[in-house]
């Protein structure tokens, strides 16, 4: 990986909204806002295994999970960042049940903000990479009022930007905004994100795949006989296919979309919706891995056209390159058919 031209993330936002006569510039803020908060986050999480802070907190998230203190420190970070820059009119976050509203003291905005504060923190006491990831919506409501359930809930494509942060071996912002899939490194000496990944394209068909294939005895059959072909040997097809699944979905999409390769969270016969939720991870990542030239779908239908019901609702999902999610859609669909016979 080289540093790109000494490009910060604040210049190219600016310089591409600038490519839009029409807009107001308060994109560029709401996403120079978010890095802020990015930079925090990764600080607080590069100190984990020295600060106090490793460790359950006892509470459970909506979701029934156990939290860790750098979920709750995550959360209230981008809460602090986010909620006083006059752009936004309501936000939500995987870790609150409920949409979160910008205080009355603040400026009313015309954007939406969704997040997952820490993805995959199971794996922070191993030291393994999580992330934050995000999606930005303009509101439907009328402007000036607070928004509302109905602001956030939206179907994906109508996103007008969308991002993760991996804190990995080093740390690295990846955003869209309409015009190419863009990534940036933190500098730690400076405090600065550089361009380092110019107009990424994920490779159309790869070697890679990752699902967590403990569940394999639940999963669909279709799915079964799909993993059981990219484990068989082909050298005209290049498989047998290489496993990496990290069990944290920012780290596992991003060396995809790199590298190349198939991310899964299916259905199966204990979780019928899969387990990720469609508002906070699928979306985001179903929006860059499209802006990046992949595919992402729940087995038939694309992530991106899910009109969402519910601010936690989780989806099955089928995402990377693209040959990869349609091969797999085709063994789901032709065991479908068969069993129908
Ligand atoms: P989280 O939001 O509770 O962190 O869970 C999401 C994570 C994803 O990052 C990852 O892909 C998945 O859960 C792993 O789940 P599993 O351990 O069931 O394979
Ligand atoms: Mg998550």
């Amino acid at each position: 990986m080289s540093i790109l031209k000494f490009m910060t993330l604040g210049r190219h936002i600016i310089e591409g909204e600038e490519m839009h006569p029409e807009a107001t510039g308060e994109l560029s803020k709401l996403l120079a806002d978010l890095s802020l908060a990015a930079k925090v986050i990764s600080l607080e999480v590069n100190k984990a295994g020295l600060a106090d802070i490793l460790g359950f907190t006892g509470d459970s998230n909506v979701h029934g999970e156990q939290v860790k203190k750098l979920d709750v420190y995550a959360h209230d970070m981008l809460i602090r960042a986010m909620d006083h820059g006059g752009h936004l009119c309501v936000m939500a976050s995987e870790e609150e049940e409920n949409i979160i509203h910008i205080p009355n003291r603040f400026k009313i905005g015309k954007y939406v903000l969704l997040f997952d504060p820490l993805d995959g923190s199971s794996n922070i006491d191993a030291n393994i990479s999580i992330g934050t990831i995000f999606s930005i919506y303009k509101r439907i409501t009328p402007e000036g009022k607070p928004g509302t359930l109905e602001d956030c809930l939206q179907q994906g494509t109508q996103q007008v930007a969308a991002g993760y942060v991996v804190y990995g071996s080093s740390t690295i912002l990846v955003y869209t905004a309409g015009h190419g899939v863009h990534g940036f490194t933190l500098d730690p000496a400076f405090g600065e994100f550089l361009l380092s990944h110019e107009y990424i394209q994920i490779p159309k068909k790869s070697k890679i795949y990752s699902i967590n294939e403990g569940n394999y005895k639940y999963w669909h059959p279709g799915l079964k006989k799909y993993i059981k072909y990219l484990q068989e040997e082909d050298k005209a097809s290049e498989r047998p296919y290489s496993s990496r699944y990290i069990g944290s979905m920012v780290a596992d999409n991003h060396r995809n979309l790199l590298y190349g390769g198939i991310f899964m969270y299916p259905a199966d016969s204990r979780n019928p919706k899969g387990k990720l939720r469609l508002m906070y991870e699928c979306d985001p990542f179903a929006f860059i891995i499209e802006a990046a030239g992949g595919r992402a779908t729940d087995g038939k239908k694309r992530i991106l056209e899910i009109q969402p019901q519910s601010l936690h609702e989780r989806t099955p999902v089928f995402m990377g390159s693209e040959e990869d999610v349609k091969m797999v859609e085709d063994f789901m669909a032709k065991e479908e058919a068969a069993e129908t016979k």
